[in-house]
């Protein structure tokens, strides 16, 4: 980012959302490349704290809170907040008023952002579809609603104010592939973490795009900024195919979605639409 004194790693790295499963991972391994990080989330974490990291608790909504611990940090990799569907009401605080407090807090630090958008961003569309950066948002649920805010926030405080952001799309973070909707949505630790790496060492993002799967050939997925970033994803979901043939729920809904059993979730539509209904043309 330009005006920034430092490199971003020579500076501690905030990561919100410390105690969650991506978390941790994070937590574990980026401490293990040397990373400074400055771990937070609103209840403990679950492993101990990584040599040379600090842990506080942290509520997200606490304005004043997230920019004492954000200070001095040229990088934010903003985990915390909702990640699974559940009513407007719960979803409100963390992931609405949480992640405007995260882009304030980086405007003041001149800090990059990481923020991890979701495939319930676009959860509505069909497993069939394939999908570009640019492609129309269409959540899933609030949830998948509060990623599609997130990452008209970020676009607004890289227009407005120069604040540089990676907007992940994550597909399904896991070990291993336990179901068929995961061949083409898995991403491997390996490259997950290879991921965040490289959105702390290229040298400038601008507000990108980068939709996190694994090199799959039955991914839902395709253009992105992956080479301005310089990721590229060496693992794929392939070779895991036959261990979960047939691993399906017996729900036409949840099983032509992307999103998956994310939709089936307070879905109230009495008609089963055309697949050309929302349809970008
Ligand atoms: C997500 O966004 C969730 O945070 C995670 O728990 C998984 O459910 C994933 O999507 C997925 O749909 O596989």
């Amino acid at each position: 980012m330009k005006g920034q004194e430092l490199p971003i790693l020579d500076r501690p790295v905030l990561l919100t959302g410390a105690a969650g499963t991506i978390g941790s991972l994070l937590a574990e391994r980026l401490s293990a490349l040397g990373w400074t990080l400055r771990l937070t989330d609103l209840v403990d974490l679950p492993i101990p704290v990584p040599t040379g990291s600090t842990f506080d608790r942290l509520d997200l909504e606490d304005f004043d809170a997230v920019h004492r611990l954000a200070e001095g940090c040229g990088l934010i990799l903003h985990f915390g907040g909702v990640s699974t569907e559940h009513p407007f009401e719960a979803v409100l605080g963390p992931n609405l008023r949480g992640v405007f407090h995260i882009y304030e807090a980086a405007r003041r630090q001149k800090a990059r952002v990481v923020f991890p958008s979701s495939v319930h961003a676009v959860g509505l569309y069909d497993r069939s579809a394939v999908l570009d950066q640019d492609c129309l948002l269409r959540p899933d649920g609030y949830y998948g609603l509060s990623k599609a805010y997130g990452e008209m926030l970020a676009r607004l405080y890289w227009d407005k104010h120069a604040v540089e952001s990676v907007l992940i799309r994550i597909g399904s973070v896991l070990p291993e592939v336990g179901d068929e909707r995961h061949l083409s949505t898995w991403i491997s630790h390996d490259d997950f973490v290879r991921l965040i790496q490289r959105c702390a060492e290229a040298g400038q993002v601008d507000c990108s795009v980068i939709w996190g799967a694994s090199n799959n050939s039955r991914s839902f997925w395709r253009h992105d900024a992956r080479r301005k970033i310089g990721w590229t994803p060496l693992d794929c979901s392939d070779d895991q195919a036959e261990r979960v043939r047939g691993k399906v729920t017996d729900d036409p809904v949840v099983e032509r979605y992307q999103g998956g059993k994310f939709v089936v979730d307070d879905y109230s539509r009495a008609d089963f639409p055309p697949s050309a209904m929302f349809d970008d043309d």
